[in-house]
């Protein structure tokens, strides 16, 4: 592995914070929010459905499906969690652009919301201010987050961050105005009318299938990542917190499963010490960075990463 700039962290907004303290007491109610629980469940359904529906698709159409998932899924990794969330490296306004309308396609929330609560996530990890609280059970972590309302400390927090950065960046406000027209084109549209358009797939194929199925394939593995890798896997670099490296979640997520390392490390670009093994977003980033649409890929300095398997490490450490 060779490094590109082993430095320590520049940005503090996603680092755990140890002095926050969860309130004491009675936790406020549940709030389900109902709209929520039956339009996930529609998507579903309709995902589902896409699945029975595979067999009468073109090969051109199964094609395109994956063309989109992979697509929408950089718009998540190498958009809205590596750039912006972690800033771990710099890209061009063109790639920015093009990251952008992945993340539309992704439909997540918008790159300003996604990245906020995602900073909050890091900061106070396992805890009533964490968004995706994975103490309270994998259901929750996964998926239930999104079907009820949030704990107030999330927004109290939230709201203390430092965001100025998002707030300063024309392509990510600009998508954050515009998103619901930009979803519906991106995650809807785009994927639905394009194999009627050029190769005569039927529009209820092409919506169930590149549409439904691919749009919940890739929320599921997004939420992979918030669930089955607080939970289960190694911890080589840090024993004290919950996440977990977890290689079915690493290759469904591409890349971001190295989820010890990352909490660990969350200014790396790469998310992992091992470079593109079974990690096509720094595939993608490194990439980018060939052509010169990206730049200043940060990366944990393998002293510090060594120090660090020796002082916090589960003794599961292995070099590739
Ligand atoms: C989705 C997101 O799926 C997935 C994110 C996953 C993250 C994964 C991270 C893992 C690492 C990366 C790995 C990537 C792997 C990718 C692999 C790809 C193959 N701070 O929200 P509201 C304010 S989305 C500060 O309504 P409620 C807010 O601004 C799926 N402030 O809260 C507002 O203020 P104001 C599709 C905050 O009412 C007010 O609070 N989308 C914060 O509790 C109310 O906000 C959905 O399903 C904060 N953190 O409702 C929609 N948060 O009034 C889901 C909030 O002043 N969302 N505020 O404007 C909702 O419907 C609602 O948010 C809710 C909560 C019901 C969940
Ligand atoms: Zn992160
Ligand atoms: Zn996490």
């Amino acid at each position: 592995m060779s490094e590109k700039n082993p430095i320590e962290s520049t940005m503090v907004e996603d680092v755990f914070d140890e002095s926050y303290k969860e309130k004491e007491g009675p936790k406020p109610p549940v709030a389900i929010v109902w709209r929520n629980v039956v339009l996930m469940s529609l998507l579903h359904l309709g995902a589902l459905y896409g699945v029975f529906l595979i067999p009468s698709a073109s090969v051109l159409t199964l094609l395109w499906a994956w063309v989109c998932m992979v697509f929408s899924a950089l718009g998540i990794t190498a958009g809205a969690h590596r750039l912006w969330s972690h800033r771990s490296y710099k890209a061009s306004l063109p790639l920015r652009i093009f990251l952008a309308l992945a993340n539309s396609m992704a439909f997540q929330n918008d790159i300003y919301e996604w990245a906020r609560d995602h900073r909050v996530h890091h900061k106070f990890s396992e805890t009533d201010a964490d968004p995706h609280n994975a103490s309270r059970g994998f259901f929750f972590a996964h998926v239930g987050w999104l079907l009820v309302r949030k704990h107030p400390d999330v927004i109290e927090k939230g709201k203390k961050l430092e965001l100025s950065d998002l707030k300063a960046e024309k392509v990510v406000m600009f998508q954050r105005r515009y998103y619901k027209l930009s979803v519906v084109l991106m995650c809807f549209v785009v994927p639905t009318v394009v194999p009627w358009l050029f190769w005569n797939e039927s529009l209820w194929v092409a919506y169930f299938i590149p549409t439904l199925m691919r749009y919940t394939l890739v929320l599921n593995a997004t939420w992979l990542v918030n669930s089955a890798a607080h939970m289960w896997g190694n911890r080589p670099y840090d024993i004290n917190i919950n996440p977990r490296e977890n290689r079915f979640v690493t290759f469904s997520a591409i890349g971001e499963g190295f989820h010890n390392y990352h909490h660990t490390f969350p200014y790396d670009y790469s998310t992992s010490e091992f470079g593109w093994k079974l990690n096509l977003t720094t595939c993608f980033i490194d990439t980018m960075c060939f052509l010169g649409l990206a730049s200043n890929c940060k990366q944990a300095a393998r002293t510090v990463v060594q120090a660090r398997v020796q002082r916090t490490g589960d003794g599961s450490h292995r070099s590739g």
